[in-house]
């Protein structure tokens, strides 16, 4: 008779082949795209000993059905440019798992999407939405189209085209798009107006990230920065430390890192840069954030531009070397893979004390092994930039009551929820033999429940 830690070596090794053999289908069906293989493999890793544990989430197939988006709609976006010329883009919404609530993740216009780039962020969408703790199942959507240097005419055609095809799948018990990447409240604007022209019904709740004066809560603008830093907070706070005295660094300067960049000030923090796509700027005395919400959210100008208005600080070109400055807190917030190995080694010699990641998988895997095996406080992008959505969803809860809350309601939820992905991952993390490590924690609370789900509602 097989002894006890025979048998529970069996379950390992049964664990960890079923796990290899579905990711290894998930590379052959789905051949050269990177970054969903790399998100994939993320939270593969985690789950070996949910499975050990609960062998039922093997015999229902749940690893092989998680990873199989329920629908994906690949689509024309035919527009016409300033000058009359015909453009074709090409347009994408991945509805992945519906196990706990509608589809619900945001848009992201950018050239370098592809079906990769939507299916990793749509992947992470089911186990982030599930951390929330609140009823959306997980989509993501977007176009290869850029925005840049297009005039405002050319933005509402391209959106108005785009939503053309996307309202046939989308509505707000089925599908709730948001922004993203390149996808701001004049987006979601366009895109909301021509819904409800084709639709010929005001359904405030099938959009989120709208407009205050129609349907849109208070608070969304502000949710995915200050929820990094309220979660960001939580993981200092429990050894000791916190934002105040902090000196941080930001990467990008769009909507998470101007909400993220605020409130880090706000608890007392010295932001001290931020980047573009272009460059990064330095300022020792700390980034006057007022500047950088001008120039980035009324004027649409280059971060280059703040040294003109700041000739204390300065402009380096290249977005990489920003995680060259000594800081504490470094705080990712632009785009996939702007933090590898070497930018990892980098901000751990330079004395980096915790990483919170806004943006959506901003670490390579090689940097996140870095992190920990150097004992750096790290908050995985599934938990720590959660509060949009969770802010989405409480905007589509006022959508439904046909009422709206205050700022400060809207911010306390915030910070509550912020609190409990926190605690349960960190539990999780526990439960589970990995304490502290917030990714294995993640994906267990996030996996666990939607699993669950799937396997209540049948093999449909
Ligand atoms: P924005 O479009 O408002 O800002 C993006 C910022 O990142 C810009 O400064 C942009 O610079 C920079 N950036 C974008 N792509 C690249 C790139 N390839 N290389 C270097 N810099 C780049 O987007 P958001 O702030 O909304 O999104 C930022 C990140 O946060 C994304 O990963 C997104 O998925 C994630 N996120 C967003 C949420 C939201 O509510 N908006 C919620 C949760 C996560 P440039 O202007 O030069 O392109
Ligand atoms: O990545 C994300 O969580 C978002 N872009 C926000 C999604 C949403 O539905 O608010």
């Amino acid at each position: 008779m097989a002894t006890l830690i025979q048998q529970h070596h069996a379950e390992t090794q049964f664990a960890k082949s079923y796990v290899a053999e579905v990711y290894d289908l998930v590379k052959k069906r789905n051949p050269n795209e990177r970054e969903f293989h790399q998100a994939v493999k993320e939270v593969f890793d985690s789950l070996i000993p949910v499975l050990e544990e609960n062998p039922k989430y093997m015999e229902h197939g749940i690893l092989e059905r998680i990873v199989e988006p329920e629908r994906v709609i690949s689509f024309q976006v035919p527009w016409i440019d300033d000058h009359g010329t015909v453009q074709v883009n090409r347009g994408f919404r991945v509805q992945f798992n519906s196990a706990i609530g509608p589809y619900k993740g945001g848009l992201r216009f950018h050239p370098s999407v592809n079906a990769s780039i939507i299916k990793f962020l749509g992947f992470e969408q089911i186990f982030k939405n599930s951390l929330t703790g609140q009823p959306i199942g997980g989509g993501k959507g977007g176009s290869d189209f850029d925005p840049k240097g297009k005039s405002d005419r050319e933005i509402m055609c391209f959106t108005q085209s785009f939503m053309r095809e996307l309202s046939k799948y989308i509505g707000p018990d089925i599908d709730v798009p948001a922004g993203d990447i390149g996808v701001g409240a004049r987006e979601i604007g366009y895109m909301f107006g021509q819904y409800k022209k084709i639709r010929g019904g005001y359904q405030a709740g099938v959009l989120t990230g709208k407009g205050l004066a129609y349907g849109g809560s208070l608070g969304r603008k502000e949710a995915t920065g200050y929820g990094t830093v309220y979660f960001v907070e939580e993981m200092l706070r429990d050894i000791g430390l916190g934002f105040k005295g902090s000196t941080v660094v930001v990467s990008g300067s769009g909507n998470v890192s101007i909400y993220a960049i605020e409130k880090a000030h706000q608890l007392g923090a010295r932001v001290v840069a931020c980047s573009d796509s272009s460059g990064y700027i330095y300022d020792e005395q700390g980034i006057n954030i007022e500047t950088v919400k001008r120039l980035k959210e009324v004027e649409g100008k280059r971060i280059s531009e703040y040294v003109v208005e700041h000739p204390q600080a300065q402009y380096y070109l290249g977005c990489s070397g920003i995680w060259s400055i000594p800081c504490d807190i470094a705080l990712p917030c632009a785009t996939q893979n702007e933090i590898d190995e070497i930018a990892a080694k980098l901000l751990i010699s330079n004395g980096v004390v915790a990483v919170g990641e806004g943006a959506n998988m901003p670490s390579t895997l090689k940097a996140i092994y870095q992190f920990h095996e150097n004992k750096i406080l790290f908050g995985p992008a599934k938990a720590v930039n959660a509060g949009g959505v969770a802010v989405s969803a409480l905007e589509m809860a006022q959508n439904s009551m046909r009422l709206s809350w205050t700022f400060e309601e809207v911010d306390t939820k915030l910070q509550e929820i912020m609190k409990n992905i926190y605690r349960s991952s960190i539990k999780a993390a526990q439960e589970y033999n990995a304490p502290g490590n917030l990714v294995v924690g993640a994906n267990i609370v996030g996996f666990k429940k939607v699993a669950d789900a799937m396997i209540s509602q049948g093999v449909i």
